[in-house]
């Protein structure tokens, strides 16, 4: 079995106007869908966040990935690591996001190639990924500060006639009321069981208000997180992470770089969670000196496949971490290859975050994956138990052309609302 045909198709999907540490989300986001087919005829699927800088990365190992075995992963994996320049863990870059390329060819090829043989061996992702240890993948309401309007054909206009989540999806939420009525609608449509706040946006005294109302409308029951995306110094974080104490499941990277979030956690009686100070395997020997996190945040995307991610986990194990998950903007084939994982990760300890509910259109035939009490379901079908809706697919990658966007810039979006607004590294 070789790989014969190599897709790269960038897409564009609505995004509404959630704000961030580094601005202000664009009307659109952007995704990359990945499609091997074999000399046989075998198809596998995968997605990564999108940029004309990974499409260009990709492209750039085509010679590699046909003729390429696809049951033969190391092989593969060891050729495009020669293809690909190296990458320190400092070009993941500031951002809430990640900025690096080669890990996110590494994790498209590994995905799809997981998909393929599932396929041709008719078994899921995760019995491939050692078996599956749950059905049900719980995953967490992700609230977000943002403006007026739904992104996408709509722009930041409204649509008058929606009602639920779709309603409560377009309105603002910008102080602590606005985010318990998103929260309420959220979890009313989804049945999540925990809830995480995207900080970073406000002082922290509002945003530590804001889980402060969560805590009051939602009771004990439900597990709470911040995440200011490192924008505290570590005094801030001192000060207001004792504010939290009791009260949050976990605080998410408030202050930056390994060391500090050490000296943090030292000073705090609240577990710290990170997708920022601790990214690649390179930075796994200063996380286990420093003590910097008490849980990781793996993200299959930028820690180089679903393979990788199960690495991780089992350096967690040994090393007394807590693991979950990241997310930034994706749809089906993303949200499933996630789901894959947390179905296999042994020591998955707490739901998984998910922007899905923020988007509406789809590019999987079936189209919106549903949520069963904030859990998905493992995928029925083998690989990822996605198909691709070639339609739809169609339809975003014209949405892409059509658009303009070819990298996320949050701070550009943000200067369209706040003219001369800059990104800081840290705020407050
Ligand atoms: O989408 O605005 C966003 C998030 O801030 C995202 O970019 C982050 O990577 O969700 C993320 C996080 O947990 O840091
Ligand atoms: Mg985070």
């Amino acid at each position: 079995m070789r790989i014969a045909e190599f897709h790269i198709t960038p897409v564009a999907l609505g995004d509404p106007p959630l704000l961030n540490a580094a601005g202000l989300h664009a009307p659109y986001c952007l995704r990359t869908v990945v499609e091997l087919v074999t000399d046989d005829g075998w198809r596998g699927l995968a997605e990564v966040p999108g940029s004309a800088a990974v499409d260009t990365a990709l492209a750039a190992v085509r010679d590699t990935v046909i003729g390429a075995d696809p049951l033969n992963w190391n092989a593969l994996r060891a050729k495009l690591a020669e293809r690909c320049s190296p990458e320190t863990s400092a070009a993941r870059g500031d951002k809430p996001w990640d900025g690096r390329t080669r890990v996110q060819v590494f994790s498209a090829l590994d995905v799809a190639c997981l998909d393929l043989q599932g396929r041709a061996f008719g078994v899921p992702v995760a019995a491939l990924l050692g078996g599956v240890v749950r059905e049900r993948v719980p995953y967490s309401a992700y609230l977000f500060y943002k403006y007026e309007g739904a992104g996408g054909e709509l722009g930041f206009g409204t649509e008058p006639r929606a009602s639920g989540w779709a309603a409560a999806r377009q309105k603002p939420a910008l102080d602590p009321a606005g985010v318990v009525a998103q929260a309420q609608a959220m979890v009313e449509e989804f049945g999540f069981q925990s809830i995480k706040l995207k900080g970073g946006c406000f002082e922290p005294a509002q945003e530590v208000a804001a889980i402060k109302a969560l805590r009051e409308a939602f009771g004990p029951g439900v597990p709470l997180r911040l995440d200011p995306n490192a924008l505290w110094t570590v005094e801030t974080s001192i000060q207001w992470g004792r504010e939290l104490e009791g009260v949050l499941e976990y605080l998410e990277d408030p202050a930056r770089g390994q060391e500090s979030m050490a000296t943090v956690r030292r000073a705090l009686k609240l577990p710290l969670a990170t997708n920022m100070c601790t990214t690649s395997f390179d930075d796994l020997p200063g996380s286990a000196r420093h003590g910097s996190e008490d849980i990781i945040l793996t993200d299959h995307h930028y820690w180089g496949g679903l393979r990788a991610s199960m690495e991780l986990a089992a350096h967690c194990r040994i090393f007394h971490r807590g693991v979950s998950m990241h997310s930034n903007n994706h749809a089906g084939i993303s949200l499933a290859a996630m789901t894959h994982l947390g179905a296999a990760m042994p020591n998955l300890g707490y739901a998984l975050d998910t922007h899905y509910p923020w988007q509406s259109e789809e590019i999987i035939v079936g189209g919106r994956i549903k949520f069963e009490e904030g859990c998905v379901v493992l995928p029925k079908g083998p690989g990822l138990g996605v198909e691709l809706d070639r339609a739809a697919l169609a339809r975003a990658h014209a949405t892409y052309l059509r658009c303009g966007l070819r990298e996320r810039n949050d701070e550009i979006e943000m200067q369209k609302k706040v003219p001369g607004w800059k990104f800081s590294a840290t705020r407050w």
